[in-house]
Formats: C-alpha cells, structure tokens, sequence
C-alpha cells in the first residue's frame, strides 16, 4: 500500500487548486469516489442516465464528439445536473498536440470545451507546450487538467520514463495539472489526484484491448483516489443499483487504505 493514507478531508487541506478541494469536498460529502464515464451517444440518454446515477458519483465523465446530436442546450442541462447533484465535468478529450492547437481546440468549434468541463486531460506526448495551450485559457476559468500518464489498454506505450516524464511535467505546472489517469500510484504530492479507468465488478478485458480490474485492485493495490467506471454502470440492466454498488465498492476499498 502506498503512502498517501490521508482521508479525503485531510487531502482537500493539503491540496492548493480550488477544484482538487472542491473535488475532495464532493467526495467526503457525497461518500463516493466513482467517476461515471457516460459514454453514450445520445443527449437524452446522457442526460437520463446522468440525472439518476448523480447522487452516486464525484466525476461525470464525458467524449462529447460521440453524441450525436450535441448542442448548447445539451451542455447547459448536463451543467444544470452537475449543479444540481454535486459532481465536476471532466471532459476526456486527450488533447495531443502542440499548445496553439489545443487553445484553439479548447475553445473553439461545436463543442467549446473550455466553457463547460471543469476538468479535461492531456497525453504529455507533444511537451510542455500541450499544458501551457490549456492553461492559456483555462486558469483564469478556475479549470484543472490531468496528464495521460498511464493508460488501462493492452499494449500502451505509456510506461516507464514516460510516466516518469509525465510526473516531472505534472511538478511543473502545478498551479493548473490536478493530477493523473493513471494504472498505480505515480507520487505522494498530495496535489496530484490519481484517476484509474478500466474498472469493473468482475476483471478482464474486452475484444478491444481494454483492460479491467476490480474497484478494490484499483483503490488498494493500484493506489487510485478516483475509479472511473464506464460500461460496467451504462450497460447494465439496472444502472442505478448497479452505480452504487460501484459507489460502495470504491469508497470501502478507501476506508480500508485508511486503517
Ligand atoms: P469502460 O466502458 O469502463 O471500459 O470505459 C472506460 C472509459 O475510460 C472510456 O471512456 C475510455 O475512453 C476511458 N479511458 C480508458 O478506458 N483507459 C485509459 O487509459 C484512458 C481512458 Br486515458
């Protein structure tokens, strides 16, 4: 077990960026470090889905380039129930080029992004620049980013000095980067939350190289503060029970790093 014991109060004291605070708040308040990656095309479907499985969830996740028929008002009601239930937006665009070209992705096109996702995340491939493009308009938002700095799938090249390179990036910037995606416990920088996609009740994997464990495997043994839980929730047959199941998953699993 790694370092970092701390429970979620004491973390939200020891972070500096508002929304890591705001962020850790949520999930002492609300007993839940489930992320739910609503991985839909539909608005409506999203907003159904988002709107019951809200209570259970710290982290609505989103690829807002698969809905099909986005538009402002969708963003404006997903922002309503962001409110409404208590969670952040993390929009998971994986921003992969130099920092012109993410500011401009950023803030631009259909989606603007950068007017309604609290969080989004970077690959550090392209540098330093690819934090510095975000940040140019995303500081004075208040808005967070996280760093590709390990990923769930079979194969990934993100590994060894990469991650470790990922972490230094990370330490350089940590008035805007919040922390990482990532499959272990990359620092004890109480700064940096650690966010593990590729969790399910049962592990796995699924035709596409994805790569699954348990919420306990990610919380205990691989060190996540935050499990991020996509088709194990939307494909159910019953979501909402099957949300908090994940739910208590995920915060027993953390009650039992604090013993
Ligand atoms: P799943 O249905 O629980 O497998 O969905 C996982 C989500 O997390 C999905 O939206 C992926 O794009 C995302 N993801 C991931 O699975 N693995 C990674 O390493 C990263 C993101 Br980075």
């Amino acid at each position: 077990v790694f370092a970092v014991c701390k429970s979620y109060r004491e973390r939200s004291e020891s972070c500096q960026h508002s929304l890591s605070k705001k962020l850790y708040s949520i999930m002492e308040t609300k007993s839940t470090n489930l992320a739910l990656s609503v991985d839909l095309t539909k608005s409506n479907d999203i907003l159904q889905i988002v709107d019951t499985v809200g209570p259970f969830v710290c982290i609505v996740k989103t690829h807002v380039d698969i809905v099909e028929d986005f538009s402002q008002s969708f963003v404006n009601h997903l922002s309503d129930l962001a409110k409404k239930h208590n969670f952040i937006l993390f929009e998971d665009r994986k921003f992969a080029d130099i920092g012109n070209t993410v500011n401009c992705q950023y803030n631009n096109g259909i989606f603007k992004i950068s007017s309604w996702a609290d969080i989004v995340n970077v690959h550090p491939v392209p540098g330093e620049g690819v934090i510095a493009g975000i940040k140019q308009t995303g500081l004075s938002l208040g808005r967070g980013c996280l760093l590709v700095a390990e990923m769930s799938s079979k194969g990934n090249l993100a590994t060894g000095d990469y991650t470790k390179a990922a972490v230094k990036m990370a330490e350089n910037h940590k008035d805007f980067v919040i922390g990482f995606i990532c499959q272990s416990r990359l620092t004890d920088d109480p700064n940096f939350i650690h966010m593990t996609p590729g969790v399910k009740l049962s592990s796995g994997d699924d035709a596409l190289g994805q790569q699954y464990s348990t919420p306990e495997d990610a919380v205990i043994n691989k060190g996540a503060d935050v499990i991020i839980v996509g088709r194990g929730i939307i494909q159910a047959t019953d979501p909402v029970s099957t949300a908090k199941q994940y739910q208590q998953a995920g915060y027993n699993a953390y009650l039992q790093t604090l013993k």
